[in-house]
């Protein structure tokens, strides 16, 4: 048993096919018990591993690639079956940029990584040196949700192993399957025991592992569940970074490519049946051209194709469970309520026995309704129009989330200039909701949307701590700020203040006859 952790099943959970309805599976929940056994296992696995080079992990996680490689169909299809979603979307959406994040770190994490001479500025005068090299913390969990249950924590179990830390694993409740097939990965390549190790279960098992007091908590999730984390990392100093969605704006101006913007527009509310952190879930388009573009919006709805994931010309599948799809009936019933206007969708397929909602675009909806301020998470399209720039961007920042957006225009330079007036961690131009996908670029919100970064060079620093060495190379005379202090002491700290504070050469010069004294006053006593 090496990646794969098995525990005496204490309780059951059981997994679900959204599509049908029936058992996908059952799989232990694990107990708070088995959580510390699993934590001090790892902790003994993480002192071999932290001493292996960048080398021998790459090693690892390209082999790892090469089984996903082998088996792609297969766990295209278990992707699907488990989560809902339409099997174009586990190869475009999960694997294909994982294999691609998975190359990256092998490749770069040691050059991201690379120990850093620091310059210290006039501290150099005076014969010291400054290096910062990065350690890994130990053991890191990961308690993704269940939207993307493959590419995001596989890649996050890729750069905890990449930084040299040991993982722990916590899948989903609603997608487990496709968590233990992750450590079946890593199994199948003979990591070393123990480094990582997949533990089932739900809320609970989650907490035992926040509550064990481990180095650091990667969480993908509600905003609740993530206060509740940081609340109960909190009592151990244990770090966390928040992942907890958003209620992502796009702006359309008129001078957008409204034929391409519609069809962003469509993928990015309705893609995963519109269960992704970075969904469009409100637009905004320029009032004198809304008309035009709802219309074209809502003739692209229509021609969608609603069915089972497991068809390769599904567009639109199955919503993750029902209780998701309650989420979305009450926004939607809540618009209606509150006066927007249902132009396509607004209910549940009746043909499926599944989980599934139909694309929604819904219309004269404003920033004071419901469901345009609380998170979806399900396929519904409310449109907005604006006047002016300014209120574009008003009304754009005028939420409590701030993971991504987009904005659509031919003129690079309003884009630009917009864009970086909205308050969210990523802001696309003529683009949306994919930059996930690049395993470069770091990914990560302002507002409740969370904190802290996974991806890109600042997701590797989340999991690695800085440890600055420095040396004093010159070793002949005691510093001028120990003790005894004196008047000469004094006066010396007063030109420290006033010269070598300065930063500049020159006027720390003026400084060295009061050095001197004050050394040589050091060196009698
Ligand atoms: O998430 P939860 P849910 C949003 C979306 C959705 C809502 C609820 O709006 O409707 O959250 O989804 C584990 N200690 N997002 O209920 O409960 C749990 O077992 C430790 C946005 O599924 O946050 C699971 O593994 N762990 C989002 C994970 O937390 C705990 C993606 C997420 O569950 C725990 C998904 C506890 N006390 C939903 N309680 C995004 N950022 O993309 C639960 N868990």
């Amino acid at each position: 048993m090496s990646a794969v952790l098995s525990f005496p099943i204490q309780d059951e959970i059981i997994s679900y096919n959204p599509a049908t309805g029936e058992e996908f599976g059952r799989v232990a929940n694990t107990s708070a018990e088995d959580v510390k056994a699993a934590v001090e296992k790892s902790r003994q696995a993480f002192e071999k591993w932290k001493e292996t080079s960048f080398k021998q992990r790459a090693k690892f996680v390209m082999k790892a690639r090469e089984v996903i490689l082998d088996e792609l169909d297969e766990i295209a299809r278990l992707i699907s079956d488990e989560s809902g979603k339409p099997i174009a979307e586990s190869l475009s959406m999960e694997i294909a940029p994982v294999l691609d994040l998975m190359q990256y770190f092998a490749r770069n994490a040691a050059k991201i990584l690379k120990p850093e001479k620091i310059n210290i500025g006039l501290y150099a005068t005076l014969g010291r040196t400054s290096k910062i090299i990065y350690k890994p913390l130990g053991t890191v969990g990961i308690i993704p949700a269940w939207n993307y249950p493959f590419s995001i924590p596989l890649g996050e179990v890729v750069m905890s192993l990449m930084a040299g830390n040991a993982v722990i694993l916590k899948p989903s409740e609603l997608t487990p399957f496709i968590g233990l097939k992750i450590g079946e990965i890593f199994e199948k390549v003979n990591l070393p025991t123990d480094v990582l190790q997949v533990v089932t279960g739900d809320g609970r098992t989650g907490a035992a592992l926040v509550d064990s007091g481990i180095e650091k908590i990667m969480f993908t999730g509600s905003v609740a569940t993530g206060k509740r984390i940081a609340e109960s990392a909190a009592k151990h100093l244990t770090s966390v970074v928040l992942e907890l969605g958003g209620k992502d704006p796009m702006i359309v101006f008129a001078d957008a490519n409204l034929e391409l913007a519609a069809q962003g527009a469509i993928w990015g509310a309705f893609c995963n049946s519109g269960q992704s952190c970075s969904s469009v879930e409100r637009l905004y388009v320029e009032e004198f051209i809304a008309e035009d573009f709802t219309k074209l919006i809502v003739e692209k709805t229509k021609r969608l194709n609603q069915d089972s994931g497991d068809k390769e010309t599904t567009d639109v599948a199955a919503m993750s469970s029902e209780r998701q799809i309650k989420i979305v009936e009450d926004h939607v019933e809540s618009f209606r309520r509150e006066g927007a206007k249902i132009l396509t969708g607004g209910k549940r397929n009746e043909n499926f026995r599944g989980a599934f909602y139909e694309p929604t675009v819904i219309s004269n909806a404003t920033n004071e309704m419901r469901g345009m301020r609380e998170e979806t998470f399900g396929p519904t399209l409310p449109i907005v129009t604006f006047k002016t720039e300014e209120e574009a961007i008003r009304l754009a920042n005028d939420s409590d989330f701030g993971l991504t957006a987009s904005v659509w225009t031919k003129d690079l330079s309003k884009g630009k200039r917009v864009a970086e007036k909205i308050l969210a961690g990523t802001v696309c131009v003529n683009e949306v909701l994919y930059t996930h996908g690049i395993g470069q670029t770091p990914w990560g919100g302002f507002k409740q949307s969370g904190y802290g970064r996974t991806h890109g060079k600042y997701g590797l620093l989340e999991l690695v701590a800085p440890q600055h060495i420095h040396v004093n190379h010159f070793l002949l005379t005691p510093n001028a700020w120990w003790m005894p202090y004196s008047s000469n002491a004094v006066e010396t700290f007063r030109g420290f203040a006033k010269h070598f504070a300065s930063g500049s050469l020159r006027q720390t010069a003026k400084l060295m006859p009061q050095l001197l004294k004050r050394i040589k006053e050091l060196r009698s006593k």
